[in-house]
């Protein structure tokens, strides 16, 4: 997708920390990070909001529950607890159409969010 912040991450126009890459997803450090861990797991496949997704994206996105998994563990956050956050739209705080979900960790979390 032309234009695309993190399709330009995804192919290496743009620089980032990437900590993850299988081929279909990868996973770098946010660039304005809100807890000692926060990373952001990404389709390299375009989909704006998660309500562009399709029933043919089942696998493809169930496996970003993997990928936290395994990020978890290296990052030391299975004891102290962790968090996978997505934000679908403008008003639920989406700010980069290109769906991402966080994985924040590291420091104690509050519910609800704001
Ligand atoms: P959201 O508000 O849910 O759309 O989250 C977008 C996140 O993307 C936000 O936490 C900051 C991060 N971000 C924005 N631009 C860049 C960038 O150029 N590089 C990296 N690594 N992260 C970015």
């Amino acid at each position: 997708m032309d234009n695309c912040l993190f399709c330009k991450i995804a192919n290496g126009e743009i620089e980032s920390e990437i900590v993850y890459n299988d081929g279909k997803l990868i996973a770098f450090k946010d660039v304005n990070p809100q807890a000692p861990t926060h990373l952001l797991i990404i389709p390299k496949k375009h989909f704006a909001t998660l309500m562009d997704i399709e029933e043919s994206d089942r696998e493809l996105m169930g496996s970003v529950c993997t990928v936290a998994k395994i990020l978890a563990e290296k990052n030391d956050l299975e004891a102290s607890g962790f968090r996978l956050v997505l934000n679908c739209g403008s008003g639920a705080g989406q700010s980069v159409f290109h769906v991402h979900f966080h994985l924040l960790g590291g420091r104690p979390m509050k519910w609800p969010p704001g």
